[in-house]
C-alpha cells in the first residue's frame, strides 16, 4: 500500500486493569514523544463523546443497565466509528497512543463469562481493525489497584471482576505485548514506557506494515 508509504505513525495501547494508571502516562508519553519531534496524539477509548460512547458512560456510571452483548457491541462500534480516522492520521505519520483498545473490549467481556460472548467470539469482532504496534501491559494486582484514589465508582471496579479480567490480559499477551510493573513509581513506569516505545516508534517510521 503505497499511501502508508515510509513515515507512517505507530499504533501504541496501553491496557491493564482499572485504575492502574493509563490515563497518567499515555498523557506523559505523548508530551515526550513530542518533546523529542514524534507527531503524536492520545485517544481514550470508550470515547465518551460520541452519542455511543454517551451510552457507554450512562452504562458504566450505572445509570442505565443493558444486555451483555448490546453493551459489547456498543464498546465495538465506538472503536469502529473511529476507525477510518485512526488509519488516516496513522497513514499521515502520526503516531497514536491509545488509552485501552480492543484487548479490554475483549478481556472485559470476556471476563463476564457469559457463554454466547466468548473469548473467541469476541475477538472475532475487532479483526477489522488495525492492530497495536505495542501493546504496553500496565500490571498489577486487583487489590493493589483497588487502594488507589476514586476506585469503585464504575461498574466494573470489584476486585473479583478485576481478577479474572487480569486472567484474561494475561492470556492474550503475544510478542508484540511489553509487560510493564503499574506498582512502581510514575517517572519510573515512564522511562520504561519510553524505552520499550521508541524502537517501536522507528520501526514504523521505517515501513514495518500494520498489522489487523
Ligand atoms: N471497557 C473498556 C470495556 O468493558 N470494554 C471496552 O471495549 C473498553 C474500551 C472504562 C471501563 O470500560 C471498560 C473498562 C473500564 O472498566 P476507562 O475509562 O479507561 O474504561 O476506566 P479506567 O481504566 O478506570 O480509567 P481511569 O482513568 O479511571 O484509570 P487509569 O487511566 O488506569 O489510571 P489514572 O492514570 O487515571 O490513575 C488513577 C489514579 O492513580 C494515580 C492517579 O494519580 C489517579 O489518582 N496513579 C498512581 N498512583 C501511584 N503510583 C502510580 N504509578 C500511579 N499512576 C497513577
Ligand atoms: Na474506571
Amino acid at each position: 500500500m503505497t499511501s502508508v508509504g515510509r513515515t507512517r505513525g505507530a499504533l501504541i495501547v496501553f491496557e491493564g486493569g482499572d485504575r492502574c494508571g493509563k490515563t497518567t502516562q499515555c498523557g506523559k508519553l505523548v508530551e515526550r514523544l513530542q518533546s523529542q519531534g514524534v507527531d503524536a496524539c492520545m485517544w481514550r477509548f470508550p470515547d465518551r463523546s460520541t452519542a455511543i460512547g454517551q451510552a457507554i458512560n450512562a452504562y458504566l456510571a450505572e445509570h442505565s443497565s443493558m444486555d451483555d452483548a448490546v453493551i459489547h457491541m456498543l464498546f465495538v462500534a465506538n472503536r469502529l466509528e473511529k476507525r477510518e480516522e485512526m488509519l488516516q492520521l496513522l497513514a499521515g505519520g502520526t503516531t497514536l497512543v491509545l488509552d485501552r483498545y480492543s484487548y479490554s473490549g475483549v478481556a472485559y467481556t470476556a471476563a463476564k463469562g457469559v457463554p454466547h460472548l466468548s473469548l473467541e467470539y469476541c475477538k472475532s469482532l475487532e479483526v477489522v481493525l488495525p492492530a497495536a504496534d505495542l501493546v504496553l501491559h500496565m500490571s498489577m494486582t486487583a487489590e493493589a489497584t483497588a487502594a488507589r484514589g476514586g476506585y469503585g465508582e464504575e461498574r466494573y471496579e470489584k476486585v473479583d471482576f478485576q481478577r479474572k479480567v487480569m486472567e484474561i490480559f494475561g492470556a492474550l499477551r503475544d510478542d508484540r505485548w511489553a509487560v510493564v510493573d503499574a506498582s512502581s513509581t510514575i517517572e519510573a513506569i515512564h522511562e520504561q514506557v519510553v524505552a520499550t516505545v521508541m524502537p517501536v516508534v522507528e520501526r514504523a517510521r521505517g515501513g514495518a506494515p500494520l498489522g489487523r
